[in-house]
């Protein structure tokens, strides 16, 4: 069976999708694509001889949808994964779920409501090489328990309308989910920095931050959020254990030598970093829902990861002070 795909959100994200599974990918074909923009819609749609929509409502409630995966704004994403669930479809919603713990509970009330999984998050790093091997790690035991986690996230610049708070929502998120993904834990209290801006931002960012966690363990981590570094995107992971660490390699795939010396080539987007990472990522989703299952990130995650988010932005509108995670119990339907 092939499975017939409607794209929601046909920005950059939404079209790398697009080039992924039609160029890619096996199993999938893109038949909709909506965007509030439906020029936007019709630019994609038109190449692949899709239909387009100006809303998520009406690409869901296509018949000759079976499955869709969201690529729109963060703070737009809760009414659509709630309208594709009550369709009883599978939905692949980029990150973050929603952007306060209240949407994300409501879209677990409705899946809950629908008796089955449905939602898969894209947290792609759950599929990265160098993350698994690191969790193998830890879990295998060799190095003892984990004390701490470094993390570092580096955008070369970001768009005039990115927000301070798109620092922790859109950003600081990725860390927050690879981090609970790591440790098998959950984060319960979270502290933000701010040190000295940098003149490369826009006047109304706080850039660099500084975010630091702490788990149900103990276990500290550091994130320095720093999305106008200019030379490239960045990102560095290393997991203090008792007996040892372990860090991300350099994720680049040439190394060039020159009269300049040895170095890696740069990455510039997330796109180009987690290339493979994102087709592990939405390959699984197809073969799932041709089976008629569940794969990935649960709803559970896109929750888990948004509330510690909420307590962030609080810490920051707080002046910095350590802020208690807020977490209903994890229903057993998450189990
Ligand atoms: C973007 O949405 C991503 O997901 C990237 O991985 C991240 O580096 C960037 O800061 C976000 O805006």
């Amino acid at each position: 069976m092939t499975v017939r795909i409607g794209l929601i959100g046909a920005g950059g994200m939404g079209r790398a999708h697009v080039e992924r599974i039609t160029k890619e990918l096996a199993g999938g074909t893109i038949v909709a694509v909506a965007d509030i923009n439906i020029e936007g819609a019709r630019a994609v749609a038109g190449p692949l001889g899709a239909k387009a929509y100006g809303s998520g409502p009406e690409l869901i409630a296509d018949p000759d949808v079976d499955a869709v995966l969201i690529a729109t704004f963060g703070k737009v994403h809760a009414p659509d994964v709630i309208a594709a669930v009550e369709a009883g479809k599978y939905v692949l919603c980029e990150k973050p779920l929603a952007t306060t713990g209240e949407d994300c509970r409501q879209i677990m009330e409705a899946e809950q409501k629908a008796g089955k999984q449905l939602v898969t998050v894209g947290f792609m790093r759950r599929f990265d090489k160098g993350y698994n091997e690191m969790r193998d790690l830890l879990n295998s035991g060799d190095l003892g328990y984990a004390t701490l986690v470094h993390n570092r996230h580096r955008n070369p610049s970001v768009p005039e309308n990115y927000t301070t708070r798109n620092m922790i929502d859109d950003t600081a998120i990725h860390e927050i989910d690879t981090c609970r993904y790591l440790l098998g834990e959950e984060i319960t209290s979270v502290r933000v920095d701010t040190p000295r801006a940098t003149s490369h931002r826009f006047p109304h960012l706080q850039d660099p931050l500084v975010m630091m966690a702490r788990t149900e363990s103990g276990v500290l981590i550091d994130d320095e959020v720093n999305v106008n570094i200019q030379f490239g995107y960045s990102i560095e992971c290393e997991l203090v254990m008792e007996a040892g660490t372990v860090r991300l390699s350099d994720q680049e795939h040439s190394v060039i030598r020159d009269s300049a010396g040895n170095r890696n080539a740069i990455c510039t987007s997330h796109i180009d970093r987690f290339h493979d990472a994102f087709n592990q990522e939405v390959q699984q989703w197809i073969r799932a829902v041709e089976r008629g299952e569940h794969t990935g990130s649960t709803a559970w995650d896109g929750y888990a990861a948004t509330v510690v988010v909420d307590a962030a932005i609080e810490s920051l509108e707080n002046g910095g002070t350590e802020v208690e995670v807020d977490m209903i119990d994890k229903p057993g339907f998450y189990a």
